[in-house]
């Protein structure tokens, strides 16, 4: 049975019932990982799996599993899912899209009485967003082997410096599944996404066969407080200005290698942050992307050198800490050509893109065979709360998954990569 179709009304409603948890009075939503309401939009989902006869297993990471069985209990399962956190100011589809794509796979083939020989699995990975605990995907991270167990449940809340660990305790979803270490056959995501590639190409679909690399930074830029009044501007040893030299060289050097490269500083605390002290102390995030290894390494020197050109005629000292990598990733050929062959199957119009984002899929795809599928979003903005998409473009995105997935759900259980 091939080119099975998803209901997109009952995607939308699920789509727009989540979004009302954490929703934001400009319509956006603000469900910061393992806060309360990340606790309500979990509970949600999993009510939802349950009524729609899933197992679920919640690791101790907080990544939730929701298990569709199939003939053969032992075959590694084909999983698919994204993320419910979101970012402060973001909106109703980055995350759960990929989540509620994922139910609505399986609510498709309980409709269909549908049995696939290999069981699948809706995941929810804990803190994608990266925005309260840092970095980004550490759910997914360390399901992959990238951290450890231990580095994730440590890391701290970027304000208040609260562990995941505590945090997950006091939401009820420290759970006592190992976290990682299975056989999974495959994984797909469906997202939007976030740029304006597909919607500028008037193509519902994205074919992804990849994600560009990231390096994220610390720099912190320390000077000398003074008082504003009586201290001379030759004397002054101001942070401020410093770090100000310092974004806008990273601002130039996002410029400097078009057309991919992006640079951003989106994180900047100022001390004492008192009208008239002189800046003693400014620390600042460096978000660098770049689909080619090389150019990212190239920018990093570039960025050293900057700042100290930057400290020097400031009379300030920086530390620039690299804080996290991960390279350009390419996503697996057979199950990108799933994704492929289950647009073209429906008639989609579809393109070849590269993730400008970072997912959850990147982590995955170094322990099982992993593919994207991407939808477009209005004007290509996300990270914001006017984010928006289109439901016959989202109920398209779930169909190529559903149709991607049973192609890999029911290939003979040809062992899967750890
Ligand atoms: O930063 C990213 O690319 C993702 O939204 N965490
Ligand atoms: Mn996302
Ligand atoms: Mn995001």
């Amino acid at each position: 049975m091939r080119n099975i179709q998803v209901n997109g009304d009952r995607l939308w409603r699920s789509l727009m019932e989540m979004a009302e948890i954490g929703a934001t009075p400009k319509g956006g939503v603000c469900r910061l990982a393992l806060t309360d309401l990340d606790r309500d939009g979990r509970r949600l989902f999993i009510r939802w799996c349950e009524e729609a006869g899933c197992q679920v297993r919640i690791d101790r990471m907080g990544n939730i599993f929701a298990r569709r069985p199939g003939r053969n209990p032992d075959a590694p399962a084909v999983m698919t899912g994204s993320h419910l956190d979101t970012q402060p100011t973001g909106g109703k589809f980055d995350g759960a899209y990929g989540v509620l794509a994922g139910l609505e796979v399986v609510r498709t083939l309980n409709d269909l009485g549908y049995e696939t020989e290999a069981p699948i699995e809706v995941v929810v990975w804990t803190n994608e967003e990266g925005s309260r605990f840092s970095p980004a995907m550490i759910g997914s991270g360390v399901y992959a082997g990238v951290f450890s167990l231990d580095e994730g449940l440590a890391t701290p809340d970027n304000v208040t410096r609260v562990t995941m660990g505590a945090e997950l305790q006091r939401i009820g979803f420290a759970g006592s599944e190992p976290c990682g270490g299975r056989k999974v056959a495959a994984y797909f995501e469906a997202h939007i996404e976030q740029g304006p590639i597909l919607e500028a190409a008037g193509k519902p679909i994205g074919i992804v066969e990849g994600a560009q690399g990231q390096r994220w930074y610390e720099i912190t830029v320390t000077g000398q407080e003074a008082h504003a009044g009586p201290t001379p501007m030759r004397r002054r040893k101001d942070a401020l200005v410093g770090a100000a030299r310092m974004i806008d060289a990273v601002n130039r050097i996002g410029h400097a290698h078009p057309p991919y490269a992006c640079a951003t500083v989106g994180f900047v605390q100022v001390g004492p942050n008192s009208r008239n002290t002189i800046p003693g102390r400014v620390f600042f995030t460096v978000d660098f992307r770049h689909p080619e290894d090389a150019v990212l390494t190239e920018m990093d020197r570039e960025l050293r050198e900057a700042c100290r050109e930057a400290a020097r005629s400031a009379q300030v000292e920086v530390e620039v800490k690299e804080f996290w990598y991960f390279p350009p990733t390419p996503f697996d050929k057979d199950c990108v050509a799933a994704v492929r062959r289950a647009a073209e199957a429906q008639g989609y119009a579809s393109q070849s893109i590269i993730s400008g984002a970072g997912h959850d899929a990147v982590y995955m795809a170094r322990v099982a065979p992993t593919a994207m599928v991407f939808v477009p979003c209005k004007d290509g903005i996300s990270h914001n709360e006017v984010e928006d998409a289109k439901p016959e473009d989202l109920s398209m995105g779930c169909t190529v998954l559903l149709n991607a997935i049973l192609e890999r759900a029911n290939a003979p259980a040809e062992g899967a990569r750890r």
